[in-house]
C-alpha cells in the first residue's frame, strides 16, 4: 500500500512536472539559478542528475533537502565537469549537516571559482526513500571580466592613463581551464613616469613576482627588471600589487598579471605622468644633430629615460655660437634622480676634417666627481666660432635645465658669415653705421637655423635699434 502510494505520488508529481530528474549525466534535467527542483529516491533510483549552464564567472550554490526517511551520501553528492566528451570531478563534495559525514537529510555544495561552462550535478541517496528539494543559486562576480583570452601579449587589450579597467582571475572553466593570468597593454606617449596599482577581491591573491612590466624588441617582448611588490612585501602572494617605474621612455609595453591562488575579480590602474621639463628634439647623441642653445636662453630635456625598444638616451648634444671673443658659462640643473657625470660633460671644436676636440669639462657640484645634479663651465675668453656642448647622463632620468651665457651675438648668429633677410643693403648699411653691431637675434630665429625671414626691413630696423 505504501508502494502504491508512493508511486501515485510520483505519477502524480511528473505529470505536474514537479519531478523531473534524470538518472545519468546524459540525461540530466536542466535547472536554473534562483529555481528549485523536486525529485524522489529510493531503492530502485538511487541518484539524479541535472546540469546547469554558467554563462561568466561566479559562485555556485546549491542545497538539497531529504524528506521522510530519504538520506543523502554527501561524499557521493558532487559537481561534474565536462572535458574529452566525459563529466569528470570537480574536486569538491556536497557537505552534510552533520558535517561531511556519509548520511545527511540536508546538504549543500558551494563553489567560488566557478567559470563558464555546463556542469552536471549529482544527487545520491544513502538510505531511505522519499523526495527531495534542490535549489541552484548563481552569483556572478560583482566586478566585470576582462575580454578573454588575454594569456599572452598577442592579446593583451589597451589600458588608458587614468582609467581603472575590472578583471577576473582564477575561475576554472567546466572544460578544465583555470584563468591565471592577464596580459593589457599601454602605449607611453612620452618620457614619465608609469604607476598601476592592482587590488583583488574575494580569496584571489596576486603573484608578484610574476607580475611585471615588459619592454618589446626583436619581435618578442622582455623583462624590464622591475615587479609588482606585494602588500604583504615581495612575497609570493598578495591581495594588492603596485608597480612604480620612473624612466618609461616611449613605446608599447606589455603588462603582465598572475594569480597566485584563489578566485576573484580585481581592479587595474595605470597612471602616466609626464617629465614636468619639456623634451628636447631627440635624436641628439652627437654634434651633427645638435640643436642650437641662443646665448642668454635656457632650455630644457630629458636624460635617462627607457624606450621600449631598450635604448636609454645618455647623451644630449647642443650648439652654441661666440660671435666675438669673451666670456661663456653653462650651467646644467637636473630633476628628479637624473645625474650628469661631468667628465664626459664638456664643450667641444670641430677640426677641418669634422672631428671634434675637447676643450674643457663641467665640473660637477660634488666636485669633479662622477656624479652631480648641477654641472657648470666657466671660461674667461673664448674665440668667436661655433661650438658644441655635450651633456651626459651618469646615472637615473629626469629633465634638466641647460642656460648658455656667451658674448653678445650678432646677426650672423650661427658664425657662418651669412645673415638672411630680403633686404640686405639695409641691413649691412645699418650695421656698418654702428659702434658696436650686435643685436639678440633669437627672438627672430625662432627655428634656430641661424637665418631670420622678415617682410619689411624697417621692422627689422626697429627691432636692432630696439635691442641696442
Ligand atoms: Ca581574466
Ligand atoms: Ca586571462
Ligand atoms: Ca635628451
Ligand atoms: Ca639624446
Amino acid at each position: 500500500m505504501k508502494k502504491l502510494l508512493f508511486l501515485l505520488a510520483t505519477m502524480l508529481a511528473t505529470s505536474f512536472g514537479l519531478q523531473a530528474q534524470g538518472t545519468s549525466w546524459q540525461t540530466a534535467t536542466l535547472i536554473t539559478s534562483g529555481s528549485t527542483k523536486t525529485g524522489t529516491l529510493d531503492g530502485s533510483t538511487t541518484e539524479a542528475w541535472y546540469k546547469i549552464n554558467v554563462t561568466q564567472e561566479g559562485k555556485v550554490d546549491m542545497i538539497a533537502t531529504a524528506s521522510g526517511d530519504l538520506r543523502f551520501y554527501p561524499y557521493k553528492c558532487a559537481l561534474y565537469g565536462f572535458k574529452n566528451n566525459d563529466t569528470y570531478w570537480l574536486g569538491t563534495d556536497f557537505i552534510g549537516n552533520m558535517g561531511n559525514t556519509s548520511t545527511a537529510d540536508t546538504i549543500t555544495y558551494q563553489a567560488t571559482n566557478v567559470g563558464k561552462g555546463t556542469y552536471y550535478v549529482r544527487i545520491t541517496r544513502q538510505s531511505g526513500s522519499g523526495t527531495y528539494k534542490l535549489k541552484y543559486t548563481f552569483t556572478p562576480c560583482p566586478l566585470a571580466n576582462d575580454a578573454e583570452p588575454n594569456d599572452d601579449y598577442q592579446h593583451a587589450s589597451l589600458l588608458q592613463s587614468g582609467q581603472t579597467v575590472e578583471c577576473r582571475l582564477g575561475y576554472h572553466t567546466s572544460d578544465d581551464i583555470t584563468d591565471k593570468e592577464d596580459f593589457f597593454k599601454i602605449v607611453v606617449p612620452e618620457e614619465g613616469h608609469v604607476d598601476m596599482i592592482a587590488t583583488a577581491t574575494e580569496d584571489l591573491r596576486f603573484y608578484p613576482y610574476k607580475c611585471a612590466l615588459y619592454g618589446f624588441k626583436n619581435d618578442d617582448t622582455y623583462w624590464l627588471g622591475i615587479d609588482f611588490t606585494g602588500n604583504m612585501g615581495n612575497t609570493s602572494t598578495a591581495d594588492t600589487i603596485t608597480y612604480h617605474a620612473t624612466n618609461v621612455g616611449k613605446g608599447t609595453y606589455y603588462v603582465r598579471i598572475t594569480r597566485q591562488s584563489g578566485s576573484g575579480g580585481y581592479r587595474l590602474k595605470y597612471t602616466f605622468t609626464p617629465c614636468p621639463l619639456a623634451n628636447d628634439a631627440e635624436p641628439n647623441n652627437d654634434y651633427q644633430t645638435a640643436a642650437w642653445l641662443p646665448s642668454g636662453k635656457t632650455k630644457q630635456g630629458r636624460l635617462g629615460y627607457h624606450t621600449s625598444d631598450d635604448i636609454t638616451d645618455t647623451e644630449d648634444w647642443y650648439r652654441i655660437t661666440v660671435n666675438k671673443p669673451g666670456p661663456v658659462e653653462l650651467t646644467a640643473t637636473a630633476t628628479e634622480d637624473l645625474r650628469f657625470y661631468p667628465y664626459y660633460c664638456a664643450i667641444y671644436g670641430i677640426n677641418d676634417n669634422g672631428s671634434t676636440y675637447h676643450i674643457k669639462d663641467f665640473t660637477g657640484n660634488m666636485g669633479n666627481t662622477s656624479t652631480a645634479n648641477v654641472i657648470t663651465l666657466q671660461a674667461d675668453e673664448f674665440y668667436a666660432g661655433t661650438y658644441y656642448v655635450r651633456i651626459t647622463r651618469q646615472s637615473g632620468s629626469g629633465g634638466y635645465k641647460l642656460t648658455y651665457n656667451g658674448p653678445t651675438q650678432t646677426g650672423d648668429v650661427d658664425g657662418n658669415h651669412k645673415v638672411t633677410i630680403d633686404d640686405a643693403v639695409s641691413l649691412v648699411d645699418h650695421l656698418l653705421g654702428l659702434l658696436d653691431p650686435s643685436f639678440e637675434v633669437a627672438d627672430a630665429d625662432v627655428d634656430g637655423d641661424g637665418k631670420i625671414t622678415i617682410g619689411d626691413v624697417t621692422d627689422m630696423i626697429d627691432l636692432l635699434l630696439d635691442e641696442e
